[in-house]
């Protein structure tokens, strides 16, 4: 693999990973006020509006029928934002093909998806992270316990996870844990930065500094290089409507 640091051809490329609800939007947001780095947020608008229909909704009501399809455009729009070029050194991804995978495993550990559904999911899973351009040179695991998240995501009262309980985040925190933490699921595919993100807001934001230093650092890239936009980002939020 090529090396990520200066004089590289790819952005030093890190995924925020985590459960629903548990902060990687507003870490996200964080890196937009620096000058070196291209911000890919979550295309969740595009899994709320296919051509006037909103999947993420048809996903949660309707599971049997559209769980497969639903997972199958997370997919693409996820390769779609690896993919995507930058002239600068630095990229941040909110999520990756990696973690749609476990939204795939708690689908089938569920029942939801049909055996050949799994197939199917399992084989573009393995096709693009063997093909597709997608090197990850970190991941940052904001480890939650679902009780938070859940009062959170309440909280934030997103109209399509009106159907989403609490068992079910207890389900997706625990094959992040598996994925992240155990390193017995699946394989991982960089070096893991693990945060406590059950934390307040103002204290995510010391962590957000410290986790920043650090990535800039690995990368050869002072501070000083890595330089604030002369317009800085509203203060983080959690639980902020985001509709
Ligand atoms: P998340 O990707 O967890 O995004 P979020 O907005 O909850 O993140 P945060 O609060 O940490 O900023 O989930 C978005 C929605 O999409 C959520 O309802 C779960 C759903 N989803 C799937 O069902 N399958 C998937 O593969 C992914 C990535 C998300």
């Amino acid at each position: 693999m090529a090396s990520p640091c200066k004089n590289s051809r790819r952005p030093f490329t890190v995924c925020i990973e985590g459960n629903i609800g548990s902060g990687k939007t507003t870490f996200l947001n964080n890196f937009k006020q620096f000058n070196n780095t291209m911000v890919l947020q979550e295309p969740v608008e595009l899994w709320r509006n296919v051509k006037g229909m909103n999947l993420l909704d048809l996903m949660y009501k309707d599971p049997t029928k559209y769980a497969c399809l639903f997972q199958s455009y997370v997919q693409l729009t996820m390769l779609q934002l690896h993919t995507m070029k930058s002239p600068l050194p630095y990229k941040v991804m909110e999520r990756s093909v990696y973690s749609a995978r476990c939204f795939i495993e708690s689908m089938k550990r569920m029942n939801v998806l049909e055996d050949v559904e799994v197939t199917v999911l399992e084989e573009w899973h393995k096709w693009s992270i063997t093909h597709a351009v997608i090197e990850t040179d970190l991941i940052v695991y904001l480890r939650t316990t679902p009780d938070i998240v859940y009062k959170r995501m309440r909280a934030r009262a997103r109209k399509e996870e009106k159907l989403v309980s609490l068992e079910y985040l207890e389900q997706i925190h625990q094959i992040h844990e598996e994925w992240l933490y155990h390193k017995t699921l699946f394989n991982v595919p960089a070096p893991i930065i693990i945060l406590d993100a059950d934390q307040s807001m103002e204290e995510m934001f010391v962590q957000f500094e410290k986790c920043k230093t650090r990535i800039f650092e690995s990368c050869g890239q002072s501070e000083r290089e890595s330089r604030r936009l002369t317009s800085p980002v509203s203060s983080p939020k959690f639980g902020a409507a985001s509709d």
